[in-house]
């Protein structure tokens, strides 16, 4: 059910935004799983979110892993084949446009997201701090095999080089993230003028720490999400509403 956008509010949020994103040399994005809603691709904590009716620590933590890899699998798997289904929004592809108006070095994308959309929208570079659902690696940590893989894998598929079971390529609780793309994402979070935090709860840290990084190194953060969350009372414009309805009207604004 879309909220509805109160347009006064909007408006002038809307103006802000664009004046503190015309200022900016360099921008930087952090996005949660309420970007790809309108995608059909389900949340985490709304209602009737992917943790509803699923205990997190026995699908997404390695301890859940070792005690039943193939439960663990079957929660990937239904949503491995979703991938096929679902495309990029309005919202997604709002970002691609403005990472074109500002340019590769000057537009960096952070997502907590697995589903690769920003990519399918045709945004470049993107840093994926939790990993990627199509991507497939050895569970085996002392082993390197990592592949390229978004096709629903049967059974317990094993590692070919190590014959160890194989898990989706994605941070799981109590993992830390990927190193070097991490420390990308940081290094945007400080250097942007201007922080765009789009669809996210932000309670899932140190994902959510990257906003208050941006706050402290100068950058006006705005938020775009349907509900107020934790980061709505630090941020310097909130707009409440889809991201796929918000973002299109952004990008007119800055082109008009
Ligand atoms: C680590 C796996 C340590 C991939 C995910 C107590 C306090 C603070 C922190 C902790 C704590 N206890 C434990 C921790 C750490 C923990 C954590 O933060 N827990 C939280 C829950 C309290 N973090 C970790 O474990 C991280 N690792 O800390 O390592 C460490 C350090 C050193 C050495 C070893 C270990 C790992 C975090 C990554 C976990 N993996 N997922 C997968 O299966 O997808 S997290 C999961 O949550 C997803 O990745 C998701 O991206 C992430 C964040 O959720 P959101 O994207 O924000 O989605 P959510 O549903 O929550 O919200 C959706 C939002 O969209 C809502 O606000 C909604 O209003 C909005 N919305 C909906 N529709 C729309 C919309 N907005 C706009 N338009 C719409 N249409």
């Amino acid at each position: 059910m879309h909220h509805p956008v109160d347009s006064d509010d909007l408006e002038v949020a809307l103006a802000k935004t664009a004046g503190y994103l015309r200022e900016a040399k360099r921008v930087a994005v952090l996005t949660g799983a309420g970007v790809s809603a309108e995608s059909g691709v389900k949340t985490f904590r709304d209602e009737g979110g992917l943790w509803e009716g699923h205990d997190v620590e026995a699908v997404a933590t390695p301890q859940g892993f070792k005690r039943d890899p193939s439960l663990v699998w079957k929660f990937y798997n239904a949503r491995r084949n979703q991938l096929a289904e679902v495309k990029p929004n309005p919202g997604h592809f709002a970002l691609a446009e403005l990472q074109r108006r500002f340019g590769h070095d000057n537009f960096t994308l952070i997502t907590q997201n697995v589903d690769g959309l920003h990519q399918k929208a045709g945004t470049a570079n993107v840093l994926e701090v939790h990993g990627s659902l199509r991507r497939i690696r050895c569970s085996n940590v002392a082993c390197d095999y990592e592949e390229d893989r978004d096709d629903a894998l049967e059974g317990l598929p094993e590692c070919e080089k190590c014959a160890r079971y194989l898990r989706p390529a994605v941070v799981w609780f109590g993992e830390v993230l990927p190193e070097d793309v991490f420390i990308a994402a940081k290094m945007a979070a400080k250097e942007c003028d201007a922080f765009l935090v789009v669809g996210t709860s932000a309670v899932v840290w140190p994902g959510a720490w990257l906003i208050l990084l941006a706050r402290e190194f100068g950058a006006n953060v705005i938020e775009v999400n349907l509900n107020p969350t934790d980061a709505s009372s630090i941020v310097d414009v909130a707009m409440q509403g889809p991201s796929g309805v918000i973002l299109p009207k952004l990008v007119e604004k800055l082109n008009s």
